[in-house]
């Protein structure tokens, strides 16, 4: 299963504390304790693997290592141990406490989420020559510690959308070498799915059904996952008794959802072509073509299809 959303706590480390020594061996009794080390810092990163926010649904506090309390001779503490926490690319942490936003969108960006405390002073640094036995040193100050919301926006460039049984995965499958599960009933996908076909990431998403704003079937709560694709492309059977019904539906969702969503680019793939005569496909590809211009006809048992909506795909995510 793929986990789009965890909550998870994050504690940087806390710096050292500075330490009060004496140079005992030189009889000179000069102070000489040192600084403590800084507390680590904990940083995420971006990573390729999609599923990467699982293992935060288990494990939900993350420390990075504290300071080292200073040394004699004058030396510093070692400094704690970084930790990093790996995100799939797409992923939008959002800081509970400071209310920011990091958008983790390449493959290695490394960003800092919480700095580890400073170290405090040891005795050696408050040596003056009014005071050459001092006792004084400092505390480590405390490192950051947040609430994050990890929450998986997919950048994929084109989404798939559509009713159950559209033949989404289908199509996914034929274009890309996915292997995601279809049938012949509504809801067989219960997660989003992607591929590739070159360097174009291809989303499939679960079937909307209309009320789907308001929660039914499995809801738009998966719509995130293409918000920041380039593309929509509509999946409509051909097999549907009334297409622009379809469409509208699916429409009303969208925009329920998103008025950005709305706006977004589509094309429209009237799918499963070989089910119906070609007569019927001109006449419904017509009534489609008043809503949107952009319209393809596909099945996946036509192979020719298949290659021209891979090439237009490719084009359009070209710009
Ligand atoms: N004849 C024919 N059947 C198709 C074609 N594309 C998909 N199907 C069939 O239609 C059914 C639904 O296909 P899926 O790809 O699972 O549909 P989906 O849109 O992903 O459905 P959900 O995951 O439920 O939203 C399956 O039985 C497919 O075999 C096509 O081009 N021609
Ligand atoms: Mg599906």
């Amino acid at each position: 299963m793929l986990t789009d959303e965890a909550k998870i706590k994050i504690m940087a480390g806390k710096g050292g504390d500075g330490i009060v020594t004496f140079d005992k061996i030189k009889m000179s009794l000069g102070p000489t304790g040192g600084r403590g080390g800084n507390g680590g810092n904990v940083y995420f990163e971006g990573v390729s693997n999609l599923a990467a926010l699982n293992k935060y649904r288990h494990k939900k506090e993350h420390w990075a290592q504290d300071g080292q309390k200073g040394k004699s001779d004058r030396k510093d503490g070692y400094n704690g141990k970084d930790i990093i926490l790996a995100v799939p690319i797409g992923t939008l942490a959002h800081n509970l406490e400071t209310g920011k936003k990091i958008d983790i969108t390449k493959v290695g960006q490394r960003v800092l989420a919480a700095k580890g405390g400073i170290g405090g002073r040891g005795n050696f640094y408050f040596r003056s020559s009014t005071n050459t036995t001092p006792k004084e040193f400092e505390k480590g100050k405390s490192g950051e510690a947040f609430n994050f919301v990890l929450e998986l926006r997919l950048i994929a460039d084109i989404g798939l959308i559509g009713l159950p049984n559209a033949g989404k995965s289908s199509l996914l499958n034929e274009l890309t070498k996915a292997d995601v599960r279809v049938a012949g009933y509504p809801f067989t996908t219960l997660e989003p799915n992607l591929g590739t076909l070159e360097n174009i990431i291809i989303a499939d998403i679960p079937g909307l059904i209309e009320g789907a704003s308001l929660g039914k079937g499995l809801g738009i709560k998966f719509l995130r996952h293409i918000q920041r694709t380039k593309i929509l492309a509509h999946c409509i059977s051909l097999e549907a008794s009334d297409l622009k019904k379809d469409y509208e539906t699916i429409r009303r969702e969208l925009e329920e959802y998103s008025a950005e969503l709305g706006k977004k680019k589509e094309i429209i793939i009237l799918t499963k072509s070989d089910t119906i005569n070609p007569k019927e496909i001109v006449k419904k590809e017509k009534e489609m073509k008043k809503i949107n211009r952009d319209i393809f006809i596909s099945s996946i048992h036509d192979w020719e299809s298949l290659e021209k909506i891979k090439s237009i795909f490719i084009k359009l995510t070209e710009k």
